[in-house]
């Protein structure tokens, strides 16, 4: 996949087309650059902006538009009208997903574009928006009206679908409890993506958001699922934001095993009912390096996937090692069957065993009554059991399950070689 990247050069890279880079990088995409101005600024102080001629401009654009097959567009800085109408110009007729993030004002407070392209920015860019994604501070630019209680953020983004763009997303609405939304107008959908509030002020986390929108719409994923996809990794890169210079923290993206595990638990979380799922002992979804040695190669949530009444909550963040057991079974398949590197443990119920049948999908299980006394002793059930259940295997397993002992609870565990192929799984055996 080949993501383009339009926009302004930062040399902190903490924004712009550095962290769009790293971003693509990270998703094991690759990016490319076209760049419309190069900044000079740090974690504290903006400087100097220099557009590129119109010239170098167009070259890069054909550079790159007659050698590569583009998947998808992000466009950021733009800065004045000659880049906008020359950006219009290459782009109009390519039909791929395009991201706008409408950059006005960088954090520490340059102004990524002049005033005066403001109009042509309206007029040229935003129609070529698949999805716009300005911060509640952009949306106001753009529009010339504030949200509050008259202007709600519909009025708002309705005024900026207006304008060309296909899909509006505002960001950063605050609503109460600590939460945080951003406000979603599709062709004919509304809605509030609602998350926690992180209140951090940091460099990036908007690059970051837009460019992985892009990245989730172009795996073809629908608008919602890639904001939710999107959210959900810039707010772990705030999280995980850096102080790396003397200014303000600069977000750090996770590795691409933890995104890719924390999207599957999130996809998994909004299973319709799927708290019925949980066990006693509760969930844990994990993620394995290639060819773990020992479960600490082995992603999984610090504190599993626990019920609270009709609703599950997700306790601690994924640490390498964070799971035992499950990990433990990962291992233990994975030894044999080496793309087998991911599982998730559910709640054993005989209306999931009678779907996992009518499916043929690839079962083993173990009894832990013929659990030896010395493995029960040294508490490696689990090792012995899963070692039991594949021994004289000869294909690798969907599931494993065991139907308890006395006083032990009984458990199915789901394998696949990714997070995602885990979730799909579940949703057809649950
Ligand atoms: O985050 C918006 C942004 C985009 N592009 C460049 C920037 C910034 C913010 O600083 O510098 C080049």
């Amino acid at each position: 996949m080949n993501l383009l990247s339009i926009g302004g050069s930062d040399p902190s890279s903490g924004a712009g087309i550095q962290s769009d880079i790293k971003t693509y990088s990270k998703l094991d995409t690759h990016c490319l650059t076209v760049i419309t101005a190069i900044t000079s600024q740090n974690t504290s102080n903006f400087g100097r902006v220099e557009p590129v001629s119109k010239k170098i401009l167009e070259n890069q654009l054909e550079s790159i538009i007659t050698d590569f097959k583009i998947d998808g567009i992000k466009i950021g800085m733009v800065y004045n009208s000659e880049i906008i109408k020359t950006l219009y110009l290459h782009l109009k007729k390519l039909k791929i997903p395009i991201v706008v993030d409408p950059v006005i004002k960088s954090t520490t407070g340059g102004m990524l574009i002049e005033k005066s392209a403001i109009i042509d920015f309206k007029k040229f860019i935003i129609p070529l928006a698949t999805v716009i994604t300005p911060n509640k501070f952009e949306a106001e630019i753009l529009t010339k009206m504030k949200i509050n209680s008259k202007n709600m953020p519909e009025k708002i983004a309705k005024t900026i679908q207006k304008m060309g763009a296909k899909n509006v997303v505002i960001t950063g609405i605050k609503i109460k409890n600590k939460k945080v939304s951003d406000f979603v107008l599709e062709k004919k959908k509304r809605y509030y993506i609602i998350d926690e509030e992180i209140s951090k002020i940091n460099r990036g986390s908007g690059c970051i958001h837009s460019a992985s929108v892009l990245y989730s719409i172009v795996k073809n994923k629908n608008i919602k699922k890639s904001l939710e996809f999107a959210k959900k990794i810039t707010l772990n890169s705030i999280k995980n934001s850096k102080k790396i210079g003397k200014g303000i923290v600069v977000t750090n993206m996770s590795e691409y095993n933890e995104i890719r595990l924390l999207n599957s638990i999130n996809e998994f979380s909004k299973i319709k009912n799927i708290y019925k799922n949980i066990p006693e002992c509760q969930t844990n979804f994990v993620y394995s390096k290639q060819k773990p040695k020992s479960i600490k190669e082995i992603l999984g949530i610090s504190g599993r996937i626990v019920k609270a009444g009709e609703k599950i909550i997700v306790a601690g963040d994924l640490e390498y090692g964070g799971s035992k057991h499950v990990a433990t079974a990962l291992l233990v398949v994975n030894k044999k069957y080496s793309k087998i590197q991911s599982a998730i443990n559910l709640k054993y119920k005989n209306e999931t065993i009678s779907k996992i049948k009518k499916f043929k999908l690839t079962t083993y299980d173990y009894d832990r009554n013929q659990e030896p006394q010395n493995v029960k002793n040294k508490g490696s059930t689990i090792e012995w059991g899963i070692k039991n259940a594949i021994k004289n295997s000869k294909k690798p397993p969907d599931i494993i399950y065991h139907k308890g002992d006395f006083g032990k609870e009984p458990m199915i565990i789901v394998f696949a070689e990714t997070p995602d192929a885990v979730v799909k799984k579940i949703l057809k055996i649950i």
